[in-house]
């Protein structure tokens, strides 16, 4: 199967159930009017778009159906695939410039961050790239292990310490046999749970601290990965770790398996994280880049027109450039003493000018939050009312007036003509 059709077999569900969605409306109405447009605002909410992208996608709609003096509903459909194609763009490519670049996976639990890495092992080796694996997920055996199947699948190198160590020791380790193997990409995995939310955010600051470190001149990316099905959820999800992780861009993971697919638009206008690859089902080259064309032309596309795209081009597997092994030296305890009182400061210093911030924010997206549903109920008044107006609904009782009912009693006396 070709990229594309994989993309549009992953997205089949959001297709039928948003985008078709969209069809049958623009299929019921005979003119374009306000109406129309409050009927799609409100399809692509439920599509998980989120509020706010949904109502700019709407602006624009209006905006361009006037420009273009467009008048047949059917029309809509296009200017939304050129909307939303424009919306996705800028999403820049993975930076794997440098020799060694790390990139480091972060998620909460259960959201597909060992498979991405599996997959993306397994990209890089079949492109001649050295890989060197860091099993910094240490909170579950089972999570190293795992980890350790994907390197053997993929012929990538993996740096692994027994369940409960330190995480930042992993990675220190993993970068040190990078250097000394001349690996091209170092991939850390970390944990999605952790006793509590705290503990995982100092967790990856300290991850993050060693890597810049150990590697400042380094290509580096942090990439979120982000389960498709839990909808909205996911941008939240973004929006905690943006503060505390400085993440670079988002894995999309499970689009295969869910109708919120439209959340995509959300993470990209809402948070301005550009998406950087998808996942769209549990097999190794089902990890795609993404590619904001490609991806509208698939939310879009006709189900029967299928299998015009190339095939996919699997490269020869290429031996890895530079084979020369040395011993890497692991980290001392002069080091690991180092860093943690490094840390331990860093940690206070966040705390005391964190809390405040991080409440001040809450409270001021809570405020901003309100005032957007206080808008749109106004806008939704605002309308009812002008349809009333417009259509001279009245909800009021009728009263009849004694001329009516003259007229009425004479009739049903049978004496009106
Ligand atoms: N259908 C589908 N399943 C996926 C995709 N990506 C990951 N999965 C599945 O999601 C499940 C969880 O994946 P993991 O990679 O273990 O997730 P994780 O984030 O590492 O989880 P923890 O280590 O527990 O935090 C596995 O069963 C994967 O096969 C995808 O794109 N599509
Ligand atoms: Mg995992």
């Amino acid at each position: 199967m070709g990229f594309f059709d994989k993309i549009k077999d992953g997205l089949k569900k959001t297709r039928d159930a948003l985008f078709g969605r969209i069809d049958q409306l623009l299929k019921s109405f005979s003119k374009i009017d306000d109406d129309l447009f409050e009927e799609l605002e409100e399809l692509l909410v439920m599509g998980d778009v989120g509020m706010y992208t949904a109502e700019k996608i709407c602006d624009e709609l209006k905006k361009r159906v006037k420009q273009e003096g467009i008048t047949n509903p059917q029309e809509i459909r296009r200017l939304l695939e050129e909307v939303v194609t424009e919306m996705l763009k800028g999403g820049q490519e993975l930076d794997i410039s440098t020799k060694p670049s790390v990139i480091l996976v972060i998620g909460v639990n259960g959201v597909g961050k060992t498979t991405t890495i599996g997959k993306l092992a397994a990209k890089f080796t079949r492109e001649g790239k050295r890989v060197t694996l860091a099993a910094a997920d240490t909170f579950r055996a089972a999570a190293i292990d795992q980890l350790q199947i994907w390197a053997e699948r993929s012929g990538a190198d993996i740096i692994k310490q027994n369940e409960g160590s330190d995480p930042a020791a992993v990675v220190f380790d993993a970068i040190s046999s990078a250097k000394a193997r001349g690996s091209d990409i170092i991939i850390a995995d970390t944990a999605g749970r952790l006793h509590n939310k705290t503990n995982l955010m100092n967790e990856l600051a300290k991850i993050n601290r060693i890597i810049d470190r150990e590697l400042p001149d380094a290509a580096k990316e942090v990439l979120l990965v982000l389960d498709a099905t839990t909808g909205q959820n996911a941008v939240n999800q973004t929006k905690q770790f943006k503060t505390a992780a400085g993440i670079t861009g988002i894995v999309l993971t499970k689009l295969d398996g869910t109708a919120k697919g439209g959340v995509v638009l959300a993470i990209k206008e809402e948070l301005d994280v550009p998406v950087k690859y998808i996942g769209v089902g549990e097999q190794v080259d089902d990890l795609q880049p993404f590619d904001p064309e490609d991806f509208a032309k698939a939310l879009f596309a006709d189900d029967e027109a299928v299998g015009q795209e190339s095939e996919t081009v699997i490269e020869e597997v290429a031996e890895p450039e530079n084979t020369a092994e040395e011993e890497f030296k692991p980290a001392t305890a002069e080091i690991w003493e180092q860093i943690d009182a490094e840390a331990e400061a860093e940690k206070q210093a966040e705390q005391e000018k964190g809390e405040e911030h991080l409440k001040q924010e809450e409270e001021a997206k809570k405020a901003a939050e309100k005032e957007k549903i206080e808008q749109k109920k106004q806008r939704a008044e605002e309308r009812r009312n002008k349809a009333k107006a417009k259509y001279n609904w009245s909800t009021e009782p009728a009263v009849k007036s004694d001329e009516e009912d003259d007229w009425f009693k004479q009739w049903k006396e049978g004496g009106s003509s």
